[in-house]
């Protein structure tokens, strides 16, 4: 890393690339381009290593899978107007999935009026579009706030609920060199955790339920064994959002993994009569309904306090982060008398809500059921699966697929965006070369990114690509049927999947039963390269 003394001048690029080595960054997904080229010179000077996307949705995706698999900022990099336009898709999943991604980019130089000047990649104000997707867009305006700019948002990625920010440097200043102070570092992780009475409260309701519950949402990930231990102690049923997929083992005994948005589920739920919720907004999207009205008791557990009375209001609030409020509750647990959790079954319970949850919707699942187990099989307990938003995937793998703690299952969830799998499974295998890391997705989501396989194939990254073909927007072709209407705009022309892989430098081949799936992945597991396995999904009809 290049050595400079405090006053000594740098370039607004270096200046850049300086704040974010300073801050741990080994890795940068993005597109360079005329505008940004002062940033990528020092890249490599500095020892961060880059990712090359074609597209700027495809870098947005690839820095949020790799955040969310390592726990660190996700960065990407794009040149200005249309480029950084590009990669608001993919701001917006993070902002809705509570993901830390900084995307840097030039911007129209200081003095640029609003009114159109014709600069090149000119639009009216980068920092207004980018503010409404992300926590902050922030216009630097000398050399030296570049480090403070880059040092807010690694503040907030480590103290506060985490979330995507965008920082704005003006062309002149990316090519000016000015004196640009002192490296300013943002503090470590801290994790507040809340004291007193309301633990004591928490711990007194939870004893003295007779059927408390457990809700956990991705704010829970990282206090993973502590959810387990309290969920045992209070022989509570573990239930979880989609971020929250795995945070406890799914094949614990406790565990009813991805299922709030089961009938059964929700109306076992509203009969609990303590619900400990951790790390999640019990959003629409969560529950994929309006939040159900709970009787019991609801404590909620959340590092952002504006989260305690949106959608189902605690009340019990603790605001905290996860790990040390549930080493707290515990504690508090332990101190508290009342109840007696060997009275509870809540295995049993949960054993009753599977089945009851299963039968729901077992005629529609089981196109992908028998699929994804025979998936499962072949793969390790730590594989990272990435998903999108297909059928396959909400309906199939969430509640069907069991992961662990030591895996992981990305799942575009708040914003719901499609062409998330291709380009996060390239991120989540930057991230860990030595992982399985499979890619989930429909024939329609995948078209949205299609062309990270020439990405993927670049880099040689042995990446399963398990596409479930229904000729279409299938999601949006039931929703018309069922509305009565006339599908319209929903199917899509045949594609030969496997043979675009190749054409991307990639393999491809299709599974026409789970075995043949099974093989395929195992092949590919160990094949440098993308391969795409297409499934042709039978429709019950
Ligand atoms: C970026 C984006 N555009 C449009 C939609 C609306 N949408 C939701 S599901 C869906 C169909 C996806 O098709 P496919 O990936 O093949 O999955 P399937 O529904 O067929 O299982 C569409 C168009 C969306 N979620 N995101
Ligand atoms: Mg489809």
């Amino acid at each position: 890393m290049p050595e400079q003394s405090k006053s000594e001048p740098v370039t607004g690029g270096e200046a850049v690339v300086r704040a974010l080595a300073a801050h741990g960054v080994t890795t940068a997904f993005g597109i360079p381009g005329t505008h940004n080229l002062e940033i990528y010179r020092h890249l490599a000077p500095y020892g961060i290593t880059h990712v090359t996307p074609r597209h700027e949705q495809g870098a947005g995706y690839a820095a949020d899978a790799y955040a969310r698999v390592t726990d660190r900022p996700g960065v990407a990099i794009t040149t200005t107007g249309p480029a950084l336009l590009n990669i608001t898709a993919a701001v917006g999943q993070a902002y809705s999935d509570s993901v830390p991604l900084l995307v840097v980019s030039p911007g129209m130089p200081l003095r640029h009026p609003r009114q159109p000047t014709g600069l090149l990649h000119e639009m009216r104000s980068q920092t207004e579009a980018l503010r409404a997707v992300a926590a902050f867009s922030h216009q630097v305006s000398t050399v030296e706030e570049i480090g403070s700019a880059v040092a807010r948002a690694f503040t907030l990625f480590r103290t506060r609920r985490p979330r995507p920010v965008h920082i704005e440097v003006p062309l002149d200043l990316l090519e000016t060199a000015q004196p640009a102070g002192p490296v300013r570092l943002a503090p470590p992780l801290s994790a507040p955790a809340p004291s007193g009475p309301s633990l004591r409260d928490a711990a007194r309701v939870l004893r003295s339920a007779r059927r408390p519950a457990v809700v956990l949402g991705g704010g829970a990930r990282s206090a993973s064994a502590g959810c387990r231990a309290l969920a045992e102690a209070l022989a509570a049923p573990v239930v979880t959002t989609a971020n929250g997929k795995g945070i406890v083992d799914e094949t614990h005994p406790l565990s009813l993994g991805v299922s709030l948005h089961s009938p059964s589920v929700q109306k076992w739920l509203a009969d609990c009569d303590a619900v400990l919720a951790v790390g999640t907004e019990l959003a629409e999207s969560d529950l994929w309904s309006a939040p159900p009205p709970l009787g019991g008791t609801l404590i909620r557990v959340d590092i952002d306090p504006a989260r305690m009375y949106g959608g189902l209001p605690a009340d019990l609030p603790l605001v905290g982060a996860a790990r040390p409020t549930l080493e707290a509750l515990r504690e508090a647990l332990e101190e508290e008398a009342t109840g007696d959790p060997g009275a509870r079954d809540g295995a049993a319970a949960v054993r009753a809500l599977r089945a009851a949850r299963d039968a729901e919707t077992a005629e529609r699942d089981a196109r992908w059921v028998p699929y994804l187990q025979a998936a499962r099989a072949v793969l390790d307990a730590d594989a990272i699966w990435t998903s999108d938003s297909a059928q396959c995937c909400y309906y199939g793998a969430l509640p069907h697929l069991p992961v662990g703690p030591r895996g992981r299952y990305l799942h575009p969830t708040g914003f719901g965006t499609l062409g998330y799998a291709l380009p996060a499974a390239i991120g989540a295998k930057t991230a860990y070369p030595h992982r399985q890391v499979v890619a989930l997705s429909g024939d329609g989501g995948l078209q949205f990114s299609v062309q990270e396989l020439a990405t993927a194939a670049q880099l040689q990254l042995p990446l399963p690509v398990v596409v479930f073909d229904n000729g279409g927007y299938g999601e949006i072709r039931d929703e018309m049927t069922a509305r009565g209407d006339t599908p319209t705009g929903v199917d899509l022309p045949s594609v030969d999947l496997p043979a675009l892989a190749r054409a991307y430098g990639g393999h491809g081949t299709r599974a026409d039963t789970p075995e043949a799936l099974a093989r395929a992945l195992s092949l590919a597991l160990n094949t440098p390269g993308p391969t795409v396995i297409t499934v042709t999904e039978e429709t019950p009809r």
